[in-house]
């Protein structure tokens, strides 16, 4: 049952995350995942996208970057730039999101990133307690709205996504953003405050960027897999400089 919005973005602001309830339809849902398995198996190609296989080890420490696609596999823990595929496209631009990102972030809307979190049948990867952004996203503000959809049924020994209600307002643990340090986590006492949020396939989340989240290993023998996607105010800036700095997918266009 979708929540009352307005409800769910007040909700969004003072804790930093906002049930939204079950948005997308059965429907929806097994294209969305028939095509995460289309792609990770190669048997669709979109040029441009991004993948990330999951480390052998279990350990988040152990994953490698910038190798991109490493053949068939439903081990990829992380699909990039979904908003390449019409199917993903048409889910980014649902009329209720469309509604909660310019509550939110503005008239004008980019997306930062589209990913698919896949925790595949044989375990994923934890995914310690993090913020999205600071240095580490590069871009001249911060952004805050992320819009997660539930593609399995994601209980808790799935490793949903868990989180540390209101620590959005303390901002950035530390300028370069990313992965929570230890010593912060124990000061917090963020394990012992942490709150899952189980969720069945179609549920919708809202989290805050700079709410702290994590999720656990899968031990349910089945994929858990989620889509996350962040939009920012299309004003948003790249600060890179070492390559040219990026540009970012205008949506909720209505001409294209
Ligand atoms: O799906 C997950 O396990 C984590 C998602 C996440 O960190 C995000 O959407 O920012």
């Amino acid at each position: 049952m979708l929540a009352d919005v307005d409800t769910a973005i007040a909700h969004f602001h003072e804790h930093g995350y906002a049930r939204l309830g079950k948005i997308a339809d059965d429907a929806t849902l097994d294209g969305l995942r028939q095509r995460a398995n289309a792609l990770m198996l190669g048997e669709i190609q979109i040029p441009g996208l991004f993948f990330q296989l999951d480390s052998d080890t279990g350990n988040y420490d152990d994953l490698t970057y910038g190798l991109g696609y490493q053949g068939p596999s439903l081990d990829y823990r992380k699909l990039e730039k979904l908003e390449r595929d019409p199917l993903y496209l048409a889910w980014i631009e649902n009329p209720v999101f469309e509604r909660i990102a310019r509550a939110v972030v503005g008239d004008a809307v980019v997306i930062y990133r589209a990913i698919v979190m896949n925790k595949s049948a044989t375990g994923g990867t934890p995914l310690p307690w993090h913020q999205d952004g600071g240095r580490f996203w590069g871009l001249d503000r911060e952004p805050t709205l992320q819009i997660w959809t539930a593609l399995d049924d994601a209980p808790l020994e799935s490793g949903c996504v868990e989180v540390l209600p209101g620590s959005h307002r303390r901002g950035l643990v530390t300028p370069l953003g990313g992965v929570v340090g230890a010593n912060f986590v124990e000061e917090q006492h963020a394990n012992e405050s942490a709150v899952p949020l189980p969720a069945s396939a179609g549920d919708v989340i809202l989290l805050h960027n700079q709410i702290w989240h994590r999720s656990g290993r899968n031990s349910t023998g089945r994929p858990r897999r989620a889509f996350s996607v962040c939009y920012m105010d299309a004003a948003t800036r790249c600060l890179r400089k070492k390559r040219a700095p990026r540009t970012f997918p205008r949506v909720f266009v209505k001409e294209r």
